[in-house]
């Protein structure tokens, strides 16, 4: 389950100092600085969107949204549309979705999302073809390569044409978390799933369309683990099968604690691997938390957050990242607060601590939060 993950951080003290020079957190000098507050105006005013910040920079900035949501909320439309050059369907290209029946396809949500992209010059990573996860009751896992043949055809064959959907994610989470859940010890595939098959999986979808860029998408590989260096090996051998793989989809659902560190040096060596693979690395479900212990109010956590998402995102952009898509754009629509998911802990039998749940750029009145300055300063700041 992925709120079992685990790639943490300490939570960005040592970038506090940085952040205070870059005018970030200027409580005490606010006569000749602008405090955090007053750089978010400056940003909205100026009308700095982040899809532009990214673009000055020959990147791509973008959220995960949901097509019920865009249909009915102009403010969250017109918010995805300023901020966006990019979006992922949150759920309306998975399996569940398309073919909620064996072999009868239905594409009206996401063509919802496709439309709206292409009124706005946004591009669509399809999420996802094959997820242990987002299937119909009818599936099942793994699928045989006749199923599998038949859903690529159909919901690859349906875009095939669309302009604005450019990158699937092929596969999602197929790796297990750990050597207890595989019968794999190399790939550390879920269990029941062959390295053959997905490698089948890659071939099928490139007779489809070969015109996009292909994804390998994971959680729980931002750090020298288990899970990475099996994730790793599966790229390898993909590359090495001789199928087309254009990028590693680093989901990136994040929990930053000063009670325990981030892997700063493993992570830079998984992009580095995914670099010197030519396997493009993409940010592709940022969100952060921070985990007990909490700090004692709501803007020392959005400052610990804005500071996570910067070290972060230094990090990603040092090692030539073009794409970062957050899993979501707003507080008020996060999977992170639904009680399945929320990190169990610290926070799913304490309804009073959910308030401390703000992993998103922008909160709940959709109001820019320093995490968007931050993402914005490291656009800003990348080469
Ligand atoms: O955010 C998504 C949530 O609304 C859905 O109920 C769930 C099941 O389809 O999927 C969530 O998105 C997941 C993504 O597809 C893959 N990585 C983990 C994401 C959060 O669980």
């Amino acid at each position: 389950m992925p709120y079992r993950r685990k790639f943490l951080t300490r939570a960005g003290y040592t970038t506090l100092s940085a952040l205070l020079t870059m005018g970030f957190l200027q409580k005490d000098k606010q006569k000749e600085e602008p405090s955090a507050k007053e750089l978010v105006l400056n940003y909205t005013a100026k009308n700095y969107p982040l899809r532009e910040l990214a673009a000055a920079k020959g990147k791509r900035y973008g959220a995960a949204i949901s097509s019920d949501i865009l249909l009915k909320d102009k403010d969250y439309a017109n918010l995805i549309a300023r901020e966006c050059s990019i979006v992922t369907p949150n759920g309306e290209l998975k399996w569940n979705a398309t073919e909620p029946q064996q072999g009868l396809f239905t594409f009206e949500s996401a063509d919802a999302i496709a439309n709206f992209c292409q009124k706005h010059n946004i591009d669509m990573h399809g999420h996802t073809l094959f997820w242990h996860m987002g299937k119909p009751d009818w599936l099942p896992y793994p699928p045989t390569l006749k199923m599998i043949e038949r859903h690529v055809k159909g919901v690859m064959g349906h875009y095939r044409n669309s302009k604005v959907l450019k990158s699937w994610d092929i596969a999602n989470e197929i790796i297990a978390d750990n050597e207890n859940e595989t019968d794999n010890p190399t790939y550390g595939l879920r269990k029941g799933v062959k390295p053959e098959l997905i490698r089948d999986l890659f071939l099928i979808a490139a007779s489809v369309d070969n015109s996009k860029e292909f994804y390998l998408n994971d959680f729980g590989i931002e750090g020298a683990t288990w899970k990475s260096e099996r994730f790793l090996k599966m790229v390898e051998y993909l590359k090495n099968s001789g199928v087309k793989i254009d990028g590693a989809g680093i989901q990136s659902h994040l929990w930053f604690s000063t009670a325990y560190s981030f892997d700063e040096k493993g992570f830079n060596s998984v992009l580095k691997r995914l670099n010197d693979l030519e396997v493009k690395p993409i940010i592709t479900e940022l969100d952060i938390i921070i985990d007990a212990p909490l700090p004692d109010s709501i803007e020392k956590l959005d400052q610990m957050i804005a500071d996570s998402y910067k070290r972060y995102l230094d990090l990603c952009f040092a090692a030539k990242v073009d794409t970062v898509i957050t899993w979501g754009l707003t507080d008020r629509h996060t999977w992170i607060r639904h009680p399945d998911w929320m990190p169990g802990k610290t926070f799913r039998d304490n309804p009073n601590l959910w308030k401390f749940l703000r992993p998103l750029p922008f909160d709940e009145k959709f109001q820019p939060k320093p995490a968007y300055n931050a993402i914005a300063q490291a656009f800003e700041q990348a080469t």
